[in-house]
């Protein structure tokens, strides 16, 4: 061993010793590694430090394969997915229980939620799809929340308006871009890094918590101008139809009913669309060939009047119901 290590060296050897996973660990090595100077007396030390990294990323890249097996990448359901990301004790569990049938652990310390829980949230007439995720304060589970956080319709910042919510909301923006996930601004040119942009809102939890007002406005000042800020209690159930109406509109969807002639609209099975679709978007989403044989839809809502015939191109809104004609 030679002599002239800098403390540093000791500093990142203790880290490996204390380090849990093989991520900590490669990172303790790799400082370890940079530390070292580079001659002849280390060239033995260099290799070994080198071969252990091999052998750690290997282990770790098992781990992440049989993580993603067991669910980290959770199916889509329903008209949209929201992903729940944020801090340990926010309340991403809480919210999860008290909007939706699913009943995740909730508790007041850390890194209950280990993997992404689903459950199905009622707005009106549709269910959208909320997932808990484990708290982003983990590196590991950072590495393996990418995949699934990269299919979500919705990422929803959850944070504790009871402590420090900007710092909240920082970390879990750090988090997400190490991801590569950014938040996406409307009008914004999205192209300029290999990022995957995401539509995001700030949930503020804890309404009923004593600093709640003073996160809050802390909260806007930062970030009304980039993202919608939603106040919430999930212990206490206020907030939430708010909530609700603000997913449903972040998701950017609208419905659209169909019915056949002579007959009343069925409003129990609404097509669930882009907003900006048209009817003969609405056509494709009921059959891939439906839309070819299409000639013209009969109209009930955004028409000039009820019954209006409109063609393929005319762009839909929320809650119109539709004849189609073939
Ligand atoms: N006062 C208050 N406490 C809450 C609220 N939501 C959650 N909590 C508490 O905060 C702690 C962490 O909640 P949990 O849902 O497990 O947080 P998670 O780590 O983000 O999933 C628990 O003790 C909850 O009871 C809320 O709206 N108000
Ligand atoms: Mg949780």
């Amino acid at each position: 061993m030679p002599a002239n290590l800098p403390p540093q060296y000791f500093e990142a050897e203790r880290r490996l010793r204390t380090a849990k996973d093989p991520e900590e660990k490669i990172e303790a090595l790799q400082a370890m590694l940079a530390i070292m100077p580079k001659h002849k007396g280390t060239d033995r030390l260099h290799g070994g430090l080198r071969r252990k990294i091999a052998k750690l990323s290997e282990e770790a890249e098992r781990k992440h394969a049989t993580a993603r097996r067991a669910g980290f990448s959770i199916r889509r359901e329903g008209a949209g997915q929201v992903m729940l990301v944020g801090p340990a004790n926010a309340g991403k569990s809480q919210l999860l229980a008290a909007v939706t049938e699913a009943s995740p652990d909730i508790a007041p310390y850390p890194f209950t939620t280990k993997t992404p829980t689903p459950g199905m949230m009622k707005f009106e007439d549709i269910h959208i799809q909320l997932v808990d995720t484990p708290p982003i304060g983990h590196r590991n589970v950072r590495m393996l929340l990418g995949n699934s956080l990269r299919g979500a319709d919705l990422i929803a910042i959850v944070v504790d308006l009871a402590t420090g919510p900007t710092i909240q909301v920082g970390a879990t923006l750090e988090a997400l871009a190490e991801a590569r996930i950014e938040p996406s601004v409307r009008g914004a040119r999205e192209s300029a890094t290999e990022s995957y942009y995401r539509e995001m809102l700030i949930i503020g939890n804890k309404s009923d918590s004593e600093n709640a007002n003073h996160s809050l406005r802390q909260l806007t000042k930062q970030y009304a101008n980039l993202f919608r800020i939603v106040s919430i209690s999930a212990k206490e159930k206020n907030g939430l139809e708010e909530l609700k109406r603000a997913i449903f509109e972040a998701l950017d969807i609208l419905r659209v009913y169909t019915k056949a002639p002579g007959t009343k609209a069925d409003l129990s099975q609404p097509v669930i669309l882009k907003r900006g679709s048209t009817i003969g978007d609405a056509a494709a989403a009921i059959h891939k060939d439906f839309k070819k044989e299409l000639k013209y839809a009969l109209l009930w809502g955004s028409g000039k009047y009820d019954g209006q015939s409109v063609s393929k191109s005319h762009v839909l809104q929320d809650r119109d119901v539709v004849e189609f004609h073939v």
